[in-house]
């Protein structure tokens, strides 16, 4: 294992190759903790990796998600098979070797061995984890959640203030620009009306036909589609106009392709909105999580306090904390 590691870091060093396509994600939560960071070179953080548990798993996505500890400390990977890439299939021919599976008449089977650059696993590290990210990537039971607007103020605005400046540093780097800036697609630096548009970590950016963009607001006290008056449409509107227009720019889709929303309730509680390819169904598009912009947009029109008055539904996890607080308050 050492063995293989070590030689792995030899060749990087040798090509001059740095970075792997694997993302480092800091856990939020100790942003003032000392890791382990210094003592490992990013190609070879996974070589100590202890496998615990694996979270999930699925022959059909073509993914893994794995529990375990790197150098005594929880960690989630995320393995997955990159989509094949038309523009590559010359070099994908011309380049590897075939290995006979099985040949019966004018059918035959292979498995194909790529060069290595074609043959790479998109990896997801979140290091240190914790609990509620190894939760979070736990296959679970969902359940529809009634959240009235008592139940905003009495149950989710606590839970939200008192778990919200753990986990939004990652935001905040991006908008202060410490993290990610060679991704920013579009950004509009108006501290009221501006945001970043870039693409989602779950997007590996090759492939257009999987294509997520997040836009993330400059301002910080909205937390969530809860926060949203009418007085918040001229915000909303830039979004949506300049993120198209960004879209079409940089990836030649036009507005009719794309499906623009919110999550209610959202991963994380900085408002942001989704920018996701209309003929590809991304986790959390469902009628029950998203809710599109541009019907947002007019339900604050109709209504001015539409978001912070009436009932909203969604659904939440086995172990969500949030579900247990719902629990507790006799709302399930
Ligand atoms: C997250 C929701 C959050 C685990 C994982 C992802 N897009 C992000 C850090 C940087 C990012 C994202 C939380 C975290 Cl795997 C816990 O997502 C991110 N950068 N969605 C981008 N561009």
């Amino acid at each position: 294992m050492a063995a293989i590691c070590d030689k792995r870091k030899f060749v990087a060093v040798e090509n001059e190759e740095i970075l792997p396509n694997a993302k480092r994600v800091k856990a939020d939560i100790d942003q003032n903790q000392e890791t382990a960071e210094g003592d490992f070179e990013p190609e070879s953080v996974l070589c100590g990796f202890q496998t615990r548990e694996v979270l999930k798993h699925s022959a059909r996505e073509k993914n893994i998600f794995i529990h375990g500890q790197i150098d005594g400390q929880d960690a989630v990977v995320i393995l997955e098979t990159n989509p094949i890439q038309e523009n590559s299939l010359g070099e994908l021919f011309s380049g590897s070797t075939l290995k006979l599976e099985m040949k019966n008449d004018i059918y035959s089977t292979y498995q194909l061995q790529a060069p290595p650059h074609l043959n790479e696993i998109k990896t997801t590290l979140v290091w240190p984890a914790t609990k509620k990210h190894v939760n979070k990537f736990k296959h679970q039971e969902s359940f529809l959640v009634e959240e009235t607007k008592e139940d905003y103020s009495t149950i989710t605005l606590p839970y939200i203030l008192l778990k919200r400046g753990l986990n939004v540093q990652w935001v905040y780097n991006i908008l202060e620009k410490k993290e990610e800036v060679d991704r920013i697609v579009y950004e509009d630096p108006d501290p009221n009306l501006g945001f970043v548009l870039l693409p989602d970590m779950k997007w590996d950016q090759k492939n257009v036909d999987t294509l997520y963009l997040i836009a993330i607001v400059h301002q910080r006290d909205l937390k969530s589609l809860r926060d949203l008056t009418s007085e918040h449409i001229p915000l909303l509107l830039n979004i949506f106009n300049k993120g198209q227009v960004a879209i079409l720019d940089r990836y030649k889709l036009p507005a009719n392709k794309l499906r623009v929303y919110l999550h209610y309730q959202p991963s994380y509680y900085h408002l942001h909105v989704h920018f996701t390819k209309l003929d590809y169904d991304p986790p959390g598009c469902s009628v029950e999580r998203a809710h599109l912009l541009a019907n947002v947009i007019q339900n604050l029109h109709n209504d001015p306090e539409y978001y912070k008055t009436w009932t909203m539904y969604f659904p939440l996890r086995e172990s969500d904390e949030l579900l247990g607080k719902f629990k507790k308050a006799g709302r399930l």
